[in-house]
This record gives C-alpha cells, sequence and structure tokens, in this order.
C-alpha cells in the first residue's frame, strides 16, 4: 500500500442534497489541499450514493487523492475505492479486510482508549477518534468527547496513524497535532465555509506549519 496522506480528511457533508453544490465543495476541498477524501452519505438510497461514489473518484483521481467511503463495502468495491471507514457497530474489521484485501485502507473509529486497544483497532490501518470534540454535524450515537486528554491518551497506545474527528476548525486544529494527532477529518468548517477551498487551504496551511506536510 503507498504511503497515505491523512492530514487533511474531509469527510463529505450528507446534507448537501444538490449534486452541483456537493460536488463544488468537494473539488474546493482538494484544491485547498485535503489530502483524502471520505464520502460519507447517512440517509440517501443505494443507488445515489453509488452514482455519487463514481463521480467522487472521478474527482480525486484528478487531484491524485485517495477516496474511502463510510460504512459501505459494497459500494467501496463497486466502484474500487480505495478503501472505507467503519464504526464499531459496522461490519467486523476482521470481515472488511478478508472482503477488501489487503491493498485497500480500513479505518476505524474508536470512542475510548479500551476500544483503541482491541486487536481489530491495533490491526486497522489508522483509527479515527469519535468525537474529539462536541459537533453539530452528528447527533446520533455519539459519544462523550475525548478531548486533548483522551487523544494524549491513547496516542500513548496506539502506534499507527490517528485522525481526530468532531468540532474540529482552525482553531483548535494545532492543539490536535501538536499532541500527537496525525491527521484531522472535517464536515463543516469547509462544507459550511463562505468559501470551502480557503478553508480547506486555511487549514492546510496549519498542518504545514506544525510540521505534518
Ligand atoms: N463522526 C464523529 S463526529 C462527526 C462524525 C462524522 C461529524 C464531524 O463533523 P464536523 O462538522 O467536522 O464537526
Ligand atoms: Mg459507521
Amino acid at each position: 500500500m503507498p504511503k497515505v496522506d491523512y492530514a487533511l480528511m474531509y469527510v463529505t457533508d450528507d446534507s448537501i442534497k444538490d449534486d452541483n453544490s456537493f460536488f463544488h465543495i468537494l473539488e474546493a476541498s482538494l484544491k485547498g489541499g485535503a489530502t483524502i477524501i471520505q464520502l460519507r452519505e447517512k440517509t440517501c438510497d443505494t443507488q445515489t450514493f453509488y452514482q455519487r461514489a463514481l463521480r467522487c473518484k472521478e474527482i480525486c483521481e484528478k487531484y491524485n487523492t485517495p477516496l474511502l467511503i463510510n460504512d459501505r463495502l459494497d459500494i467501496a468495491l463497486a466502484i474500487d475505492a480505495d478503501g472505507v471507514h467503519i464504526g464499531q457497530t459496522d461490519m467486523p474489521y476482521a470481515v472488511a479486510r478478508i472482503l477488501l484485501g489487503n491493498s485497500k485502507i480500513i479505518g476505524l473509529s474508536v470512542s475510548n482508549k479500551e476500544q483503541a486497544e482491541q486487536p481489530n483497532a491495533q490491526a486497522a490501518d489508522y483509527i479515527g477518534i469519535s468525537p474529539i470534540f462536541s459537533t453539530n454535524t452528528k447527533t446520533t450515537d455519539l459519544a462523550k468527547p475525548l478531548g486533548i486528554a483522551g487523544l494524549k491518551e491513547i496516542r500513548q497506545l496506539y502506534a499507527k496513524p490517528i485522525v481526530c474527528i468532531g468540532g474540529i476548525n482552525k482553531n483548535n486544529t494545532r492543539d490536535l497535532m501538536g499532541h500527537g494527532a496525525d491527521g484531522i477529518a472535517i464536515v463543516s468548517a469547509i462544507s459550511k465555509a463562505d468559501n470551502p477551498e480557503e478553508a480547506s487551504r486555511e487549514l492546510k496551511n496549519i498542518l504545514c506549519k506544525t510540521g505534518t506536510n
């Protein structure tokens, strides 16, 4: 597997139903410097998800940037995505690995230290700490935010890349990177910005200054 840059993961905003704005924001995030994309759709039908995934793949390829699919291994396989991001109650990691093979990326969400210690997290390519801060973007199935203290604790026991998600913006990015995060995963600080490309670029510049990129 080629080395993956987890620094700036744009996670697509499933509240954006209009395809034009959806893909415009995706492309803006890439122009601004997103290093990896996660397509996350929670409400649409399978065919809409598949069509969006196909187009996301085309756009990501143009920017030479890997594309992950949230939850749906079938969609990831159907479009030959670069990998998946799964949660604790999604397809078990070991099964996902068999289905996708060793050349694909599998990220796993963890919400506490105990989950990060589990063999599935240790075997995953990266973990997503979810949520790191409080957020309005995801309202269901959300654990208590881990905060910087939780990140520090998990960093001590987890050797592979850690990507934080939840409530991240330009004001708290530096702190996360200074405490062991390898990357940040962002929805609204890019998707809801007046200028998503500039917002992405600003985040990328902060990441560059913290020496990750
Ligand atoms: N998983 C944990 S928090 C979250 C997800 C998908 C939403 C993050 O959105 P935002 O707008 O970056 O806080
Ligand atoms: Mg999930």
